[in-house]
């Protein structure tokens, strides 16, 4: 700082409360400019909204935040940026740890930015929620993604539920939107429960498979393939690309087998390569003749409002039941009535009715 205008700054300070020598009055400023920018909704509001990135990555961590004193904050950020969401594409990619999700996103989200879009990348990760670790081990195998400057990469929300974790994605997909990201893609892995989460907050739901022995179809669960609206063989490269085939139409001919869905959309099949970028300007496309076809036929909205309401109903009983676990009555009765229950002395139902009229109660 120019000496003499910190002597003339100097000269309003009321004595006895100047700043110790010993701090630095650049940092200090620092500090309490972020402190004040952490406090204003208005200004995570307008910062988002003119699409700053470091503004964006504050709000999210606000919105992941478990102190309950920021949810009032964070709901107050999302109501703003609602209005100014929903205008893009969310694509789900799930598939077996291994498949090549990250990679098959990097390859992909460079095609995209190359076509002009902007991308955000999320993530839903079950082992996140146990172990509180978070994919960033993908962001170095996102390494040309992460210096797009059209593409905003952000690792799994760490919480205590998956139901917790989804719902900080599905909000910060809002918050993605609304900074201009316009196209959303969130990776899970293909195990338990997170595709069902993840199904149920995207548009389009691709599913990566590697071409096996020609068993492919054998322990695929039937859930996930019926939430596929595209299957794509990932690693048809190399040696791998005759197998590639045979798996497409191997899974083409299942595919085949499963219901119409309410979109009237036929899934697809498709072999790429997330390496050498073969067939990957084609998944594109097809998303693209997806999105045409459930624009004209208004399933596109349709979806999402269900989707809207399928969350409000999960967020309340998400909410609903961790406000009884947590109940302190609960977690002392809860213990000695299993016991109970698990030596017959109470029926099971018995025992729920106890618990819950002591809940009611308080
Ligand atoms: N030959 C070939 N290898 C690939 C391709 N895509 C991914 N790989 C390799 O497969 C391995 C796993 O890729 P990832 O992208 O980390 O897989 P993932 O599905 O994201 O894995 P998790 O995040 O652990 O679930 C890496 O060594 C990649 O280099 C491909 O198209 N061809
Ligand atoms: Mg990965």
């Amino acid at each position: 700082m120019n000496p003499k205008k910190q002597h003339t700054k100097s000269l309003h300070e009321i004595a006895g409360i100047s700043l110790p020598e010993i701090i630095n009055s650049k940092s200090a400023n620092q500090v309490q400019k972020w402190r004040k920018k952490q406090t204003s909704s208005k200004e995570l509001i307008d910062g988002i909204l003119t699409g700053d990135i470091a503004v964006l990555s504050r709000a999210i961590t606000l919105i992941e935040s478990t102190n309950v004193s920021h949810l009032a904050q964070a709901n107050e950020v999302i109501t703003a940026c609602l209005l100014h969401a929903n205008k893009s594409v969310r694509i789900g990619v799930t598939g077996v740890p291994g498949v090549g999700k990250s990679t098959f996103i990097e390859a992909f989200g460079k095609h995209l930015t190359a076509c002009g879009k902007k991308v955000a990348v999320l993530a839903v990760d079950p082992s996140s929620t146990i172990s509180h670790g978070s994919i960033l081990g993908d962001k170095t195998r996102m390494e040309e993604l992460v210096k797009d400057a059209n593409a905003y990469i952000r690792p799994s929300a760490s919480g205590e539920t998956l139901g917790g974790v989804a719902r900080k994605t599905r909000e910060t997909i809002i918050l993605c939107e609304a900074a201009g990201f316009d196209t959303i893609i969130i990776e899970t892995v293909g195990v338990g429960q997170s595709e069902t989460a993840v199904h149920s907050m995207v548009d389009f739901f691709l599913l990566l498979k590697i071409a096996g022995a020609g068993d492919e179809l054998q322990g695929i669960k039937r859930g996930i393939m019926e939430m596929a609206d595209a299957i794509v063989i990932n690693k048809a490269d190399g040696d791998n690309i005759k197998k590639a085939n045979l798996a497409k139409v191997a899974f083409n001919r299942a595919l085949h087998l499963f219901p119409a869905k309410k979109s009237d959309w036929t899934p697809t099949t498709a072999t790429c390569s997330s390496i050498t970028g073969e067939g990957i300007p084609e998944v594109w496309q097809t998303i693209e003749k997806f999105l045409e076809l459930t624009n004209e036929n208004n399933s596109f909205v349709e979806k999402r409002a269900e989707q809207n309401n399928y969350w409000l109903l999960e967020t309340i009983n998400d909410q609903l039941r961790s406000h009884f676990y947590n109940h302190p009555e609960i977690e002392n009765l809860l213990a000695s009535t299993q016991k109970a229950v698990q030596k017959n002395e109470i029926s099971p139902f018995a025992a729920a009715q106890k618990l819950l009229k002591k809940y009611f109660k308080d």
